[in-house]
């Protein structure tokens, strides 16, 4: 049964290849998708092959591609494929378009997330001419249900010059209801409160404005969102789990947190989906999330009852759980409410509600400094995503790594970081397997030694603190110590050797 139910839609109905066709080169274009949920699944890879049939001919055919954040290989990676992407904000970890971006094919604007949808609107991110846009249904008064995700989508709705609708029947009906998108955001001076006090509120609507006049095509498609599947749980990521909630408990003893904690934000990848399932199985109840995705343990902790509501912009579901998700979209969206990328990621609501904040990291140094985005300085893995929105302005921000990568060649804790993303007056706690570092209230010297002491695998250990040492007698006491000529030549013995090991 077709998902239009808008009579003057369904006269804008034709295939994704007609669709694409009117797409051109220069256009930059404006996708839904947020970490591999709700990102449009047919125009994109009739758009891939245009491409390449332009290029084939030896015509020139670029486009800049804005999304939410990260989307899946039928989108980042099809294009990217074809060396068409002139341009990509504001987020993306997808290998092929990683490689364009490291091979200087695509020009990347790595931004936090929160800045993506007023950079649009003021106009730096130069000028939108195409939104295309997946939605579960179009309704019968026009206004559209989204899927499984919103990130940037009423941004790009609002901006572009023209509008493609992808009405995808994989999506379950059932998600209306479940998002909540509100239209109050204004630019300076025009600028008001956001009326959130509490993860669980409803501030918005149940569905998008669109203007009918700027749609240009309606495309009916039917796949299923494409995630990775976590991975299983190992020993490090349990250890780390394990040292967070600890480290929560001790608050709660404090008294600088209720017994209910603070609403949980929790980062992309495996270790913080460990955190979540961490969780689990600690005494905490009555939970809320004030986050940017739903991952398989936030969905566990929903259906254990521990968690109570949790607000995101997107699922980041494996295959399984978004089955689940599909299936009982009624029950869920009692409890999970998905809000518009400018709302999930704001920092004025992150600071009032003092979000507990957990995030994946590349590397740190030893004095608080972290790097989330690039490998030996230059090489791009991600993107900063939502790590900063939420870091700087969190209750409580936590880094998460193992204490080693690449089979314990590289120590994840460095004398000084490749690459800056979080300052160390806005990192405060540092956890790997080996244990936690609360930098809170720390001078750069006594960051250091906790740093060395609880999270540095022992095979960097006395490397770290031998640096430490010859650094504050090179730099003759000065405040945060190092010796320049030094400071990088960890980075520079594994690019030489394979190992930072000396
Ligand atoms: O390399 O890909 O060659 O295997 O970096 O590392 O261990 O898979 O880590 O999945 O937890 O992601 C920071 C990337 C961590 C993520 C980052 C190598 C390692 C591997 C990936 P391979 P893992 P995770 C809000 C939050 C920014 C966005 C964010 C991220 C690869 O957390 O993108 O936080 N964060 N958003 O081998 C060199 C080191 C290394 C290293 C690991 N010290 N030096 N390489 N690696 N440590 C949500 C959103 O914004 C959507």
């Amino acid at each position: 049964m077709s998902r239009i139910f808008n009579e003057a839609y369904k006269a804008k109905v034709m295939s994704a290849d007609d669709a694409a066709a009117l797409i051109h080169n220069g256009d930059n274009i404006g996708f839904s998708g947020f970490t591999g949920a709700g990102y449009p699944k047919a125009v994109p890879g009739a758009l891939a092959t245009r491409i390449k049939a332009a290029h084939a001919r030896g015509d020139e055919f670029r486009v800049g591609v804005y999304t939410g954040a990260s989307t899946a290989p039928e989108l980042d990676g099809a294009l990217a494929e074809t060396g068409g992407i002139s341009f990509r904000a504001p987020y993306q970890s997808d290998p092929i378009m990683r490689n364009m971006i490291n091979k200087g094919v695509s020009e990347y604007s790595d931004m936090h997330l929160s800045h993506s949808a007023i950079w649009m609107r003021q106009g730096f991110l130069g000028h939108l001419h195409v939104a295309v846009i997946e939605v579960t249904a179009i309704k019968a008064d026009g206004t559209a249900v989204p899927s499984s995700s919103i990130g940037n989508n009423n941004v790009y709705l609002d901006t572009a010059d023209k509008i493609i609708l992808e009405v995808n029947e994989w999506q379950s009906l059932d998600l209306e209801g479940m998002h909540d998108v509100y239209y109050g955001t204004a630019l300076p001076p025009d600028r008001l409160p956001i009326p959130l006090t509490k993860a669980a509120d409803r501030i918005g609507q149940t569905t998008m404005k669109i203007d009918f006049d700027r749609v240009i095509a309606v495309v009916e498609s039917n796949a299923e969102d494409r995630n990775t599947p976590f991975k299983p749980l190992d020993e490090d990521s349990r250890a780390i789990a394990g040292h967070l909630i600890d480290f929560l408990g001790g608050e709660v003893t404090a008294g600088r947190m209720p017994t209910n904690l603070l609403p949980l934000q929790s980062g992309v990848g495996n270790i913080a989906n460990a955190v979540l399932a961490g969780l689990l199985e600690s005494p905490f109840e009555n939970l809320t999330s004030y986050t940017e995705v739903i991952q398989d343990g936030m969905v566990d902790l929903i259906d254990s009852g521990k968690v109570i509501a949790a607000s995101a912009t997107a699922f980041s579901l494996s295959p399984t759980a978004a089955e689940r998700m599909n299936n009982h979209a009624a029950d869920y969206r009692k409890s999970i409410i998905l809000r518009p990328q400018e709302i999930s990621n704001h920092p004025e609501n992150i600071r009032r509600l003092g979000v507990v904040a957990c995030n994946g990291m590349i590397e740190a140094d030893m004095y608080g400094n972290v790097n989330s985005t690039h490998v030996m300085g230059s090489k791009m893995q991600n993107g900063i995503g939502g790590s900063g929105d939420f870091t700087r302005n969190a209750y409580i921000s936590c880094f998460v790594t193992p204490s080693t990568a690449k089979h314990g060649n590289i120590s994840c804790f460095v004398p000084m970081v490749s690459h800056h993303d979080h300052t160390e007056h806005d990192v405060q706690v540092l956890i790997t397997e080996r244990g936690l570092a609360d930098l809170r209230g720390l001078s750069p010297k006594q960051r250091a030694k906790s740093i060395i002491e609880n999270c540095v695998h022992p095979d960097y250990q006395a490397a770290l603190s031998d640096y430490f040492e010859r650094a504050s007698k090179t730099a003759n006491g000065l405040q945060t110590p190092h010796d320049l000529r030094e400071a990088l030549s960890w980075h520079v013995r594994f690019l030489e050797t394979g190992s930072m090991k000396q």
